[in-house]
């Protein structure tokens, strides 16, 4: 089959340039290793392939001529209903720890003397007063341990109540859908079990209850594990205030130590950013010849130090091996989540020292250097010291640094929104309601090498700003857009007259980088906010969601607690589910029913902005406005 040019693989010119670059390196890339992969199992790629027993694999025979049943006799339906199950329980899991990381950490500074201090009492204070924690005249510290025990419980109370995240944020009426749909999460860690459980070979066979269950477990992450760990960052590292930053390739600089952060817990790039400003550490920069130490973001965590800080970030998703093959990245630190194992490889053909630090994720190959809240200044030191000190080992004739950056205003809390309406929604809902705004479409991440880089999602973004839809979003459609500048407030002028004139008046791009994938959670406190503020529910609200170069189990759950929280939603790439039409019926059609949301599957960016557009005028008839 023909190779896939840069610009086929792409539309980024950084990571085009860098292509190249891989290839004259003789540098295998994710591309490279899709492309060998052709043609990928029609059986896995439809979802009728079972491997949850020993007696299989077995595979269902989508044209009906083979055999219709595995060897215990599960059908397509059951199948496919149990692999997508799986892959929600995953995605739910991985946010859910990376919460609960979080708040081990609060815990462990509150009682051990982690290195963590309250940076945000304001939102401490907000967050237990939501969960209804006494605050009135008590210490710090002790509203901070509340708040710490309402989280482990709701990861592990055994009750069958609703978790207290979820009741204390989520509306009444939406509480009352997901009561008579008997979908609400009872325990973050709980439902994830369940699901394993589920669909274990002999339990659970029926495509509607296990979906039903997949919507719970979903839930426990939009509003439990991921709105957790978003809370208690804010906490601990400071809530997100409006700022700029800087984001591409191009921010990598040639005569300084270059650490990229890569992975997702603030837990850990949050300290090297503080390391990499420590005085001893620049001084012995400088005596090897740097100017100084640039830490820069990769994906999510990049995300959440931009949103803090202001660093800058080097790229999303498949940009990891670009970063390495410019050649001056000293280090590339990394803990948790979509991070590839072949940067080992890639590393190996420069200086690059990939350095792994999470106790759940050991990439072969790697130089470990494991990370201990308890002495996270210390081990922070010492992963910047040995970035700094791989800086004379470089090959000069290997470095090519691409010379794109844009810059891209953030930092889009809800508190900042907020801040920058003058305390209250009600201008955004005034717009809404009076039409300038028509609706707002929230985009959340992921790259996949099936898709053209950034293609889909610069695509669907533009076409909806045309059509006067304000877009809110996060993950690496959130990088995409900073690189593309479409998160600065003079891009307004590509979108639709009465749009531009909303961003111009308040001094804001006309898309809202609302930070990570956990950040997800933000997202449903917005909508949230806005139904009850007009005292509806969030299907009635003109809202809809996208996930359109979905790739992780994380954007499968995350796809699932939108629907299941009255979005509708679009996916640009095809989930493993085409194989039962049952499945698919319930997903796009029977769950506006349940839970009054649903997906639909639109690989071409430009029809789903119209779907998404219709959908949103719909809404707004219906709502009388
Ligand atoms: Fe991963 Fe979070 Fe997806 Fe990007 S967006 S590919 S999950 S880094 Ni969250």
């Amino acid at each position: 089959m023909a190779k896939w040019t840069p610009e086929e693989k792409s539309i980024d010119r950084a990571t085009q340039e860098m292509i190249r670059k891989a290839e004259r390196d003789g540098v295998e890339t994710v591309w490279d290793r899709l492309e060998k992969q052709q043609p990928q199992c029609g059986y896995g790629q439809l979802g009728v392939c079972c491997k949850n027993c020993m007696q299989g694999p077995c595979r269902i025979d989508p044209f009906g001529e083979g055999p219709t049943k595995g060897v215990c006799g599960a059908t397509a339906d059951t199948i496919v209903a149990r692999t997508l199950e799986r892959m929600i329980a995953a995605g739910a899991a991985a946010h859910s720890d990376h919460g609960r990381h979080v708040v081990l950490a609060m815990y462990e500074a509150l009682e051990h003397g982690a290195p963590y201090p309250i940076k945000d009492e304001k939102k401490l204070k907000a967050v237990a007063e939501k969960l209804g924690i006494e605050t009135e005249g008590r210490e710090i510290k002790e509203i901070a341990k509340d708040l710490v025990n309402v989280a482990f419980n709701d990861f592990g109370k055994q009750d069958e109540k609703l978790i207290k995240f979820a009741d204390s944020y989520a509306n009444e009426k939406r509480k009352e859908v997901w009561k008579k749909a008997g979908v609400e999460p009872r325990n973050i860690d709980r439902e994830i079990v369940e699901a394993m459980h589920r669909t274990h070979m002999g339990v659970d066979h029926d495509p509607v209850s296990i979906i039903l269950h997949g919507i719970r477990t979903s839930l426990g992450d939009g509003w439990g594990g991921s709105l957790i760990a978003t809370e208690f960052q804010d906490i601990l590292f400071g809530t997100p205030q409006i700022n700029r930053g800087e984001a591409n390739l191009g921010v990598i600089k040639e005569d300084y130590v270059n650490i990229v952060i890569h992975g997702h817990e603030p837990v850990l790039s949050d300290k090297i950013v503080e390391a990499a400003q420590d005085e001893e550490l620049l001084e012995l920069a400088r005596k090897y010849g740097a100017k100084g130490i640039n830490t820069v973001g990769m994906c999510c965590t990049g995300l959440e130090v931009l949103m803090r800080h202001g660093t800058p970030i080097a790229g999303n998703y498949l940009q990891q091996e670009m970063a390495v093959v410019t050649g001056a990245v000293e280090a590339m630190v990394v803990d948790v989540q979509c991070i590839m194992p072949s940067l080992v490889d890639v590393a190996r053909c420069y200086h690059t020292k990939i350095i792994d630090t999470s106790d759940i994720a050991t990439f072969p190959g790697a130089l470990h250097i494991k990370f201990d809240e308890r002495r996270a200044d210390e081990i922070a030191k010492e992963i910047v010291k040995t970035a700094v000190e791989n800086f004379p080992n470089r090959n000069k004739q290997l470095i090519q640094i691409p010379q794109y950056k844009s810059e891209a205003v953030g930092g889009f809390s809800v508190e900042a929104i907020l801040d920058a309406l003058g305390g209250s929604l009600k201008p955004l809902e005034d717009a809404i309601i009076s039409g300038k705004i028509r609706g707002v479409v929230g985009i959340v991440g992921c790259n996949n090498a099936k898709v053209k880089h950034n293609y889909n999602h610069i695509t669907l973004t533009n076409e909806l700003i045309k059509n006067n839809i304000l877009i809110i979003g996060t993950g690496c459609w959130a990088t995409a857009c900073a690189e593309y500048g479409i998160f600065l407030p003079e891009y307004a002028k590509n979108a639709g007259d009465s749009l531009r004139e909303v961003c111009e008046t308040l001094g804001i791009p006309p898309a809202l980088n609302m930070g990570s994938c956990v950040d997800c959670s933000r997202m449903l406190v917005l909508a949230d906010m806005i139904a009850r503020d007009l005292n509806v529910d969030i299907p009635d609200l003109p809202l809809a969601g996208s996930a359109t170069e979905a790739m992780t189990e994380k954007a499968v759950s995350i796809g699932t607690y939108f629907v299941s929280s009255g979005i509708f939603t679009h996916l640009g790439t095809v989930p493993p589910v085409l194989g039962s039409k049952k499945v698919v019926d319930i997903l796009t059609k029977a769950a506006f029913d349940v839970v009054g949301g649903a997906f639909f599957i639109e690989p071409d960016p430009t029809k789903a902005a119209k779907i998404l557009t219709e959908y949103i005028e719909d809404k707004r008839k219906k709502l009388g406005i």
